[in-house]
């Protein structure tokens, strides 16, 4: 989504927002711009449709260099992606802003603004803000003050930054829903969408609260809450270092992150299993007491997460006797649910930003839920604060926008929820024991399967002419066929549809014929002689079947069935990690045939900050 880069130094402050700019590009942008003060009373602004190269481009073609400035990478949602509808926006060649978010009543703000005379240069809903915030400072009101106002007639979801050129002596910013972090430094300040924009230039952050308005000046930072009093937020120091987020060696940042795995699944499990049982203070302080009254779970999620999700069902049915349900954020925010009692939330989400999560979160704070939990991967996310429970996943930052290790490690981290609560609910110790064995075990497993990657290649060119493809599963790993095909659909844009394998002569049977790749999942559980009379039925409508299959199957590679063989005693707890690497891996290789752009596919953002 949208990336936000400010900055108020005593130099030309244009390389830092640019770089900025870059490092967030795994967020997924459309256009870009920046807008630079040079001196009091100029602006000077550059945007451009596409990657921040062309933006760079337009930069060393005309520069625009200052002392204070503002930058952003836009994800279209009101108004098509043209340099007009580019940000920042303008209003009275004075006022320069920026915005991630959405506002809901722009429409007839517009109107009002038109009324009074305001001409409207795009068709965003952004703008009608720069003519607001202009409006109060026309009037004589000082710029954070105009800020301040001018939210109060927004509704909707909003993180913006906004700087005077006329009195270019500081950046107002303000956040609703939309997160915003201000980066402090000596003689400078900043302020970003997340602090990997503004790792090169400071380790010392505050993350602003929703409602806050801040005052950033070159010597001095002032925040107010929601409801104009002073307020102090806490300055955290980032462990993160500014080559994170390079790629290294690797091709692609995807690919990097795949191979990641292992580390990170190992880094999510450390420390919380403890000989042979997991530690509930992982969840955090209250973890103790909250656990004991956990009846049932109620998961919420979006995307992969959810995919994540839908794993956990069979992990807290399954091994901790527990009901669970699971559902997209999108539709649990507005439907109302009924709460049993003693049910736990539980919001997973990679950035902890996500728009229709933090709803559904803030939604299920009111409904008498026994607490809020939230698996994430980033700590100092909207999510994690505002959550009660917390479990950190340790995937470190993933770029690419089709999500890898953060998958597999909230895996990891729902697996220890698992025990957790089984532990309490009193599961027999041995069995709690050997499943904290099994997931200790799996990082070693998925490092084995990544050596697949060569056979798991050769098959990429089988798909690489397809427009559709099926994958199917069953039991726990039918989400991780839901998740291949995600993947195959976002980076390689093949359509791809998972079904529970068994659902098949239900209907989706009828696309089968020698066109359509079938790729199946195929474990060595108790489902799988089940699973096998399902692959019968492809093969008997002509459908070219490629399985990834445990050695001990039988499933045996014949006239129209490819097999790669899976390492072997993968257990069934450990099966839904290992089975989404070659997954990971065949999206990736099809998508680098087709030559799409792997690491940022179209149309799609990495933290959806917007509903
Ligand atoms: N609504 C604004 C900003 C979109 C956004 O935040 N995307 O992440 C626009 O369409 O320009």
């Amino acid at each position: 989504m949208c990336g936000i880069v400010g900055a108020i130094a005593p130099q030309d402050v244009s390389p830092v927002l640019v770089e900025g700019l870059r490092r967030l590009e795994y967020r997924g942008y459309d256009s870009t711009g920046v807008a630079v003060a040079p001196q009091a009373g100029t602006l000077c602004l550059r945007r451009a449709v596409g990657k921040v190269a062309m933006l760079q481009q337009r930069l060393d073609a005309a520069p625009c260099a200052g002392p204070i400035g503002i930058a952003h990478s836009r994800w279209a949602t009101h108004g098509g992606v043209t340099e007009a509808n580019a940000h920042p926006h303008v209003s009275g060649d004075r006022i320069a802003l920026i915005h991630n978010g959405i506002i809901e009543n722009y429409v007839e703000l517009r109107s009002e603004l038109v009324a009074q005379g305001y001409a409207f240069a795009s068709e965003t809903d952004t703008e009608v803000i720069a003519h607001l915030v202009h409006d109060h400072v026309k009037q004589g009101l000082d710029l954070t003050v105009a800020v301040q106002q001018a939210v109060r007639r927004l509704t909707g979801a909003y993180a913006i930054v906004v700087f005077d050129a006329q009195q270019p002596d500081r950046i107002v910013v303000a956040r609703i829903a939309s997160p915003l972090v201000v980066g402090l430094a000596e003689g400078a300040n900043y302020v970003a969408s997340d602090v990997q924009a503004l790792l090169p230039v400071t380790k010392r952050f505050q993350f602003l609260e929703e409602g806050d308005v801040a005052d950033i000046r070159r010597d001095s930072v002032t925040i107010f809450d929601a409801d104009g009093h002073p307020v102090q937020r806490p300055v955290h120091e980032s462990s993160l270092s500014a080559d994170a987020v390079e790629r290294g060696e690797y091709a692609h940042y995807m690919l990097k992150e795949i191979h990641e795995q292992p580390r990170a699944i190992a880094d999510t499990l450390s420390e919380r299993i403890v000989s042979d049982h997991v530690l509930e203070a992982a969840f955090g302080p209250r973890a103790a007491q909250v656990l004991p009254l956990v009846q049932q779970v109620h998961i919420v999620a979006c995307g992969t997460s959810y995919h994540a999700g839908l794993v956990a069902r069979y992990y807290l049915e399954q091994g901790a006797r527990i009901p669970c349900t699971v559902e997209v954020a999108s539709e649990y925010r507005y439907r109302n649910p009924v709460v049993m009692p003693g049910t736990l939330f539980l919001a997973i989400s990679q950035s902890g930003e996500t728009a229709d999560t933090l709803a559904a979160l803030r939604e299920a704070r009111k409904l008498g839920y026994v607490a809020t939990a939230a698996i994430c991967n980033v700590p100092e996310s909207s999510l994690v604060r505002e959550s009660d429970l917390v479990l950190m996943t340790r995937a470190g930052p993933e770029i690419g926008v089709a999500s890898t290790k953060a998958f597999t490690t909230q895996l990891a981290a729902l697996g220890l929820l698992g025990l957790a609560i089984a532990q309490r609910r009193g599961i027999d110790r041995r069995i709690v024991a050997l499943y904290t064995r099994q997931m200790r075990q799996v990082p070693e497993m998925v490092e084995h399967t990544l050596k697949l990657d060569a056979a798991i290649r050769g098959w990429a060119q089988a798909f690489s002419d397809k427009h559709h493809a099926l994958f199917l599963g069953r039991g726990p790993t039918w989400p991780i066929a839901m998740e291949g095909a995600l993947k195959l659909k976002e980076i390689s844009y093949i359509h791809a549809e998972a079904y529970a394998a068994g659902e098949l002569k239900h209907g989706p049977l009828a696309l089968v014929d020698h066109d359509m790749p079938v790729i199946a999942v195929a474990p060595n559980n108790t489902l799988l002689e089940k699973l096998k009379s399902n692959l019968q039925e492809v093969r008997a409508r002509g459908g070219r079947l490629f399985v990834f299959a445990d050695p001990n199957t039988g499933i045996e590679p014949s006239e129209g069935v490819d097999v790669i063989t899976m390492p072997d005693h993968i257990e069934p707890l450990q099966a839904p990690l290992v089975y989404t690497i070659p997954l990971q891996l065949l999206s990736y290789h099809v998508a680098v045939l087709r030559g799409t752009d792997v690491d940022q596919p179209r149309n799609l953002a990495k933290s959806v900050t917007v509903e």
